[in-house]
């Protein structure tokens, strides 16, 4: 038997796991209705999202029995993060909402006083020399979540469970876990590379349920969660309308001489599949200008997205020209549709520019309000928080004095052009071409009340000056917000990584320029943190 069900029932990635499935061999069938369940030899139920949506979605069609009924019955069946937390009894994400009640106990939220949440990135799930579908201990997965169920010693053993954990800050989580016919990864393993890829290929074959739990020898395991290296694509159209990657300095992407043509650095597909091969944690397409002479279902990156998506097994992101809009036959168009049409080409998350700033100042305007209606409290309620990027495009700002402006100011060892020892941050739109009167902090804040999961920190007057992350815009955004800062712009050189790692508390690095240009790769970026005891996801073929 060849063939898996997926249980497509809910909004989400469902792309990137087929891709993973073809990659191994075998063809996906996708249940319906509940009774294609019956049918099924061997089950995936994938899930992002909230716990309530995912559930009450399950309830409300009828899936719930089924999927039960399949796991009585003994046949093969794999959860995937939303899908292995619907295997206890409920979450505090959504307490009137249950769950399969498969195991006892419900899911809680991550401690967000010491730590970011979501919980976003690379980390282990360790089983303890046990053998648990193929995952290994020196092997990193991606996970993306803020709900976990606590790992408490021998309470899931003694039910007869192989259970793998991971360690977020000071609490442990169980990462995966397996018993008889059932297989559950909080983790991606569709979005964790070669090592995922092993453990899905683990289910498929059913060697995984063979072996499991018997005991296995192997490298001691490793840390918790990685230090993530991000390779960003800008892409825009040249000046002969072909796609191509391309890279500003300080947002100026024309080449200094007369004739002034986009900087032209590569093929958007093929650069990202090299960098994925290097061993880049995830990577990002921004598309800086919008293709918008076409219909919107026809959008370039929607076919670089299914292309990429096809060969890269980690996280993507997609950026630019996510809002509200009016197609090329006068047809309105929302910005959770463009998501979603993102989200199904192949997209794990979307960045929000331009939009979240013009969100934010209404927020602020209305005495800090939500109703409910912007794109980013959209996307996030359909796809969940962690789906939903904020890129932020800031220019900093003189002042020489502390109260010289209502904005968040800091005193900085870069004094300006006139000795100004006083600097924010004003954000800006359209590609940095129109600055506005709100500040990072501001923005930050507001798009964190809105449902945002992350945020990409650009630096306009850094971008493409290989002269390092600017440490000070990163540590005021990062003592600002919960959520994880991906710090963006500047980066030259390793040791770049390693200052900004050091230096501040930035949950993942982003680097472009040194990548496209072949100064540096992903790999020797790793290698030096590595190097000097930073943890890193080592790359695996
Ligand atoms: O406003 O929602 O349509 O989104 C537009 C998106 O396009 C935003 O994310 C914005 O940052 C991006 N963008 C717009 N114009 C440009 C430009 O360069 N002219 N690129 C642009 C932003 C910045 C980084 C870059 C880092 C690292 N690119 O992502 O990759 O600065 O570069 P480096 O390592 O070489 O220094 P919307």
């Amino acid at each position: 038997m060849t063939t898996v069900h997926l249980l497509d029932y809910v909004a989400g990635n469902i792309r990137s796991l087929v891709n993973a499935i073809e990659k191994i061999g075998y063809s996906v069938e996708w249940v319906r209705t509940p009774e294609d369940i019956a049918n099924a030899d061997k089950l995936i139920l994938p899930g992002v999202g909230h716990f309530g949506h995912c559930l009450s979605q399950l309830a409300s069609a009828g899936y719930l029995p089924a999927i039960r009924a399949h796991i009585d019955a003994g046949k093969p069946f794999m959860g995937i993060c939303v899908g292995q937390q619907a295997l206890f009894e409920g979450s505090t994400e959504d307490p009137g909402v249950a769950g399969l009640g498969l195991i006892k106990g419900e899911l809680n939220r991550f401690n967000d006083s010491n730590k970011a949440v979501p919980h976003i990135g690379w980390n282990s799930a360790n089983a303890s020399s046990k053998s648990l579908y193929d995952l290994r201990p020196e092997s990193k997965y991606y996970y993306v979540h803020s709900y976990k169920f606590p790992y408490v010693k021998g309470q899931l053993e003694s039910q007869g469970w192989t259970v793998a954990t991971g360690s977020y800050g000071d609490e442990t989580f169980v990462g995966a876990f397996a018993r008889g016919n059932v297989l559950a990864t909080q983790f991606h393993p569709e979005k964790s590379g070669v090592a995922g890829l092993k453990v899905l290929k683990s289910f498929l074959t059913g060697e995984g349920q063979k072996t499991l739990g018997k005991e296995i020898t192997g490298a001691a395991p490793t840390g918790g969660l990685t230090r993530r290296v991000i390779a960003c694509l800008d892409v825009r159209a040249n000046d002969q309308g072909d796609l191509v990657v391309t890279k500003g300095d300080q947002y100026d992407v024309r080449e200094k001489g007369d004739d002034r043509n986009v900087r032209n650095l590569g093929k958007p597909v093929e650069m990202a599949k090299k960098y994925y091969e290097q061993g880049a944690d995830e990577v990002t397409f921004l598309n800086i200008t919008s293709f918008r002479d076409c219909p919107l279902a026809d959008l370039p990156m929607l076919e670089i997205l299914r292309r990429t998506s096809e060969t890269v097994f980690v996280p993507l992101t997609i950026g630019g020209g996510i809002r509200d809009t009016v197609d090329t036959d006068g047809t309105k168009v929302s910005a959770l549709e463009i998501a979603t049409m993102y989200f199904k080409s192949g997209a794990d998350k979307v960045s929000i520019g331009s939009d979240a700033v013009l969100a934010a100042e209404e927020y602020y305007a209305v005495g800090r309000k939500l109703w409910g209606n912007t794109a980013i409290e959209q996307i996030s309620k359909a796809y969940g928080a962690q789906a939903v990027v904020v890129s932020v495009d800031p220019k900093r700002v003189y002042v020489p004095k502390i109260d010289a402006t209502r904005h968040n100011t800091l005193r900085t060892r870069f004094p300006g052009p006139k000795g100004e020892e006083y600097c924010w941050y004003a954000c800006t739109i359209k590609g940095g071409r129109e600055t506005r009167d709100i500040d990072v902090v501001e923005l930050a804040q507001a798009v964190e009340a809105m449902g945002a999961g992350e945020l990409l920190l650009n630096c306009i007057d850094r971008d493409g000056t290989n002269s390092g992350f600017d440490l000070e815009l990163i540590s005021q955004v990062k003592g600002a917000v919960r959520i994880p800062v991906i710090a963006s712009s500047g980066a030259g050189n390793p040791a770049h990584f390693e200052e900004v790692f050091r230096e501040t508390t930035t949950d993942a690095a982003l680097g472009a320029g040194m990548f496209h240009r072949g100064e540096y790769t992903v790999q020797q970026v790793k290698d030096h943190l590595a190097t000097i005891g930073l943890e890193v996801r080592k790359f695996e073929s």
